[in-house]
């Protein structure tokens, strides 16, 4: 039972069948932070008021059955394409009838390893052409995260001519922190995000401008490091990184009245983030954080700024495990260009932003289980991908 706040700061407990009514200016979360000894950078950085929505959704199960789905990508007539972590690729109608679609890659499936994103390229509708992230089993038991194209057929039976663009260096033992999310830049460039592959040893690299670990990228279609990019030409420094200091960033979106890219990304035991990346930037992970280590010790010196590191737009702790978000296009909802984020541990988390600054935050749909992704259709409907073994679809309109 959460404490509830009535009015200018009366605290009193509320009754639990009754829905917590707190004041608009309190935040939602009133749980105490895993990291104590934090103070946020500028007001603001966590924990913004609540913005309870007015809009209850109504949630209808459209599909079951693909056990672990991990990304869903919306085709302009309807029909939705769903990975399943274990490696296997589905169609599903909007009236949820579901087939397989042959040709995934071999994936090294286990742990957070597996096939994971997936996106229309840019001439999809000419072309059919799709691009697919995976933990690729790379020898001696190691694994990377890599980004390939194939094409799909025109009967949506298999997709071939499998094509790897890109592969993420080095490869790494375990199954932890692959990343990974595709987003393209309005000049048909791809930004890719990639995890630090969880080890002690590993996250180091996320500090090693040398490599792609804990690496945002920005690549050609042809997995060339993209014109303009801030280490070319720059000795010892791998060209296809856009930005460093990252840890697990599962999720990524370009904002539409910006044209910048956002990310979002798994912290440890609090500290989950939304950076918006500039060139040649550090992130400051694992030097800066506001989460601490799972065990309950503080992250190298427990520091969460340091001269040289940028500060996240936004933080959550306890974390919410985002998976992917959005920027909200549609009016079926009345959150129009407000931030929707799929999540692990929270529902899904609606921020409302002005600029790149925070102003509003509020929860829904937490009993729905692991939000492994979340997109828009068309009608501004709300699809989400349900991270369990009976591996559920959802579509989410206003109730
Ligand atoms: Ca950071």
């Amino acid at each position: 039972m959460r404490a509830t706040i009535l009015g200018m700061g009366l605290l009193a407990l509320g009754a639990c069948d009754a829905a917590p009514v707190v004041a608009q200016t309190a935040p939602w979360q009133q749980a105490a932070p895993n990291k104590k000894d934090a103070t946020p950078a500028f007001k603001g950085q966590t924990r913004a008021r609540w913005d309870k929505s007015s809009v209850k959704p109504a949630v209808q199960v459209v599909a079951s059955g693909i056990p672990h789905p991990w990304a869903i990508a919306m085709l302009p007539d309807g029909d939705v394409l769903v990975t399943q972590k274990s490696g296997k690729l589905w169609l599903v109608t909007p009236k949820g009838q579901k087939s397989e679609v042959a040709g995934a890659p071999k994936v090294a499936y286990g742990g957070q390893g597996g096939l994971m994103d997936i996106s229309l390229g840019p001439d999809f509708t000419n072309q059919l052409t799709l691009w697919l992230t995976y933990s690729e089993p790379r020898g001696g038991g190691k694994s990377g995260t890599t980004l390939a194209k194939a094409v799909l057929s025109k009967d949506r039976k298999s997709i071939t001519g499998l094509t790897v663009v890109f592969r993420q260096q080095p490869a790494w033992s375990g199954g932890g922190q692959f990343g990974s999310n595709i987003a393209w830049d309005s000049a048909g460039n791809i930004f890719l995000t990639l995890g630090e592959r969880y080890s002690v040893e590993s996250r180091k690299h996320a500090q090693n401008i040398t490599d792609d670990l804990g690496k945002v990228v920005h690549i050609t279609p042809e997995g060339k490091p993209a014109p303009g990019n801030p280490f070319i030409g720059k000795a010892g420094a791998a060209p296809e990184i856009w930005s460093y200091g990252h840890r697990n960033p599962q999720g990524a979106a370009i904002n539409p009245k910006s044209g910048k890219l956002w990310e979002i990304e798994h912290g440890p035991r609090g500290g989950d983030e939304i950076n918006v990346p500039e060139p040649g930037k550090n992130y400051g992970w694992p030097v800066i954080t506001y989460g601490i280590d799972y065990p309950g010790g503080p992250i190298g010196d427990g520091i969460t700024a340091k001269p040289g590191m940028e500060q996240p737009i936004y933080y959550w702790d306890p974390v919410i495990a985002p998976s992917d978000m959005i920027f909200y296009k549609g009016d079926l909802f009345p959150w129009t260009d407000q931030l929707l984020i799929g999540s692990l541990a929270g529902g899904v988390v609606r921020l409302i932003v002005d600029g790149e600054t925070v102003v509003a935050e509020d929860r829904m749909l937490e009993d729905e289980g692991r939000i492994r992704d979340i997109d828009e259709a068309p009608d501004g409907a709300l699809w989400l991908a349900v991270d369990d073994s009976d591996g559920k679809l959802l579509r989410v309109t206003p109730g």
